[in-house]
């Protein structure tokens, strides 16, 4: 915790620069070095040769923490708990971290090796032999539709404007926003097989396109919202870790596919507490693929989907087969997917395990800790969200449109908008849905409202919260639900019109 004092500029600077898969350019500039950088450690060891022997010597467990850069050799020991990216810059503990850079390219930042500069304490023997990175691994992305706001480009993640946003009930495949961890595997759909184990890791079944094709198919429309939607609300009231996001990160389609319980003998779905997705897109640098799980309930609802809007599944969005679990936050919706498992414990993911949580206010990144990481359960069904998307003038009146959705299939009852910051309330008409979409319980309700404003001749903040079938409804202040991964931001959401 020590170096922590000692450098809080630079944990402040990357906590916001840094971000994991954040817009990285953007914030380079709140990097303050203050008035008195701390004493590097190559004042205290002598600089010197190592061999890449030595810096395997150095992969933590207890120890100093080494790792390689370009013939250098740095000891970022100090470092490692200021990563944003938590603990996964240990992959790289005594060895290269070429192939973690090509993975992670926001690293990719002059100020990043700038930084890593300070840690420095030798060159490497035996540069020669240094690690070829002759291979982007992100070379084989899709191309992307260029109307989205991209938020960073590798991993890819992108978020439509929210005026395109609520042009549809359903959102267009080319709009729909994306989140990626990893790069977009190329999966051959010929040669795709979709494995289901059961809980002791029997093989139930691999099927391919062409069986999964032939079981009934099944449309729903299902509403995916990322667990950061929102963030740089959040990020705005205290720092966060975590990749920007506005309010985009959300979309609704029809996802068309066989349902898990068509795969998934019933007698055993019932049986077991959760279910595990395993993605096909995978960490080249230690093997890890994408997963996450669900509980068995959700599991009975889950769709795995090949189609998006009538569509083969975009490569983007999880071809050739995805799982789309409705009610509960993106996360668990895994694309590519490769292995479906019935289990008694949560999928052993680290987006299970140590992502996708939230907690108290009061737990920030120098006192979280294993056991608090543990007793907090992974977020699954989303609390009630709205957003605006659109306000403009006519006359002395705004009109008003946005989104809202609840999880755990609640709909949305009612859209309360306000001119004065909820001194006074009026009710948004939810927009109508035609008869199939009224049988969908798992969809969002887009909205527009007309409300008088005060003073036309003023900055108006225009102000709206939803209300769900259970009657909850979102909190007032963001900072009361300030959270260090800053999830699940569904207060009250604001925005300004300026004075006329
Ligand atoms: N295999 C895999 N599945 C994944 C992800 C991923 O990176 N890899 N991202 C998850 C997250 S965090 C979200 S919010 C949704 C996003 O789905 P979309 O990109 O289709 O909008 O996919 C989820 N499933
Ligand atoms: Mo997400």
């Amino acid at each position: 915790m020590m170096h922590l004092l000692r450098r809080p500029w630079t944990r402040t600077a990357l906590l916001s620069g840094l971000a994991a898969g954040g817009a990285y350019a953007a914030t380079r500039t709140h990097i303050a070095y203050a008035s008195q950088p701390p004493p590097s450690p190559t004042s205290v060891l002598p600089r010197r040769e190592y061999t890449t022997e030595e810096v395997r010597a150095h992969a933590g467990n207890g120890n100093s923490v080494w790792v390689s850069f370009n013939g250098k050799v740095y000891d970022i020991t100090d470092f490692v708990e200021m990563h944003p990216g938590g603990n996964q810059i240990l992959q790289a503990a005594g060895g290269p971290l070429e192939p973690f850079f090509a993975l992670y390219a926001q690293h990719n930042e002059p100020f990043v090796l700038e930084l890593l500069e300070e840690y420095r304490i030798g060159d490497l023997a035996d540069a020669h032999t240094k690690p070829a990175v002759n291979h982007d691994p992100y070379a084989a992305d899709p191309s992307r539709n260029e109307r989205l706001v991209v938020r960073s480009q590798k991993p890819f993640n992108a978020e439509p404007s929210l005026k395109d946003l609520v042009c549809e009930h359903v959102t267009p495949n080319g709009l729909f926003y994306v989140r990626n961890h990893l790069p977009v595997p190329a999966v051959d759909a010929e040669t795709y097989r979709l494995v289901v184990r059961d809980v002791d890791g029997t093989e139930l079944a691999s099927l391919s396109m062409e069986q999964l094709r032939k079981l009934p198919k099944h449309q729903v429309a299902v509403t995916l919202q990322c667990a950061g939607n929102r963030r740089d609300e959040m990020r705005a009231v205290r720092d966060v870790k975590g990749g920007h996001w506005g309010a985009g990160a959300i979309g609704n389609a029809v996802w068309g596919g066989v349902r898990l319980v068509d795969v998934v003998p019933a007698d055993k779905l019932n049986k077991v507490r959760h279910v595990c997705f395993e993605g096909l897109d995978m960490n080249p640098t230690d093997g890890a693929a994408y997963g996450a799980s669900v509980p068995a309930d959700v599991g009975k609802d889950v769709i795995l989907a090949y189609e998006m809007n009538g569509e083969p599944l975009p490569r983007d969005h999880g071809y050739p087969v995805r799982a789309v679990a409705p009610g509960v936050v993106g996360a668990r919706s895994v694309k590519w997917l490769g292995e479906v498992r019935l289990s008694m414990d949560e999928s052993s993911s680290h987006w299970q395990r140590r992502d996708y949580k939230s907690f108290s206010p009061a737990v920030d990144w120098d006192n979280i800790c294993d056991s608090v990481w543990d007793s907090a359960p992974s977020i699954q069904e989303a609390p009630v969200v709205s957003a605006i998307c659109d306000a403009r003038r006519v006359g002395d009146k705004v009109i008003v449109e946005g989104y809202a959705w609840s999880g755990g299939g609640r709909a949305i009852i009612r859209v309360d908008v306000s001119t004065d910051d909820g001194e006074t309330w009026s009710v948004a008409n939810l927009r109508e849905k035609t008869e199939e979409q009224r049988n969908q319980v798992y969809d969002w309700t887009l909205w527009s409202a007309e409300v008088p404003l005060a003073d036309t001749k003023k900055d108006t903040t225009i102000v709206c919260k939803a209300i769900d079938s259970a009657y909850n409804t979102q909190p007032e202040r963001l900072d009361a639900i300030w959270n260090l991964r800053g999830l699940l931001n569904n207060a009250w959401h604001r925005v300004v019109l300026a004075e006329n």
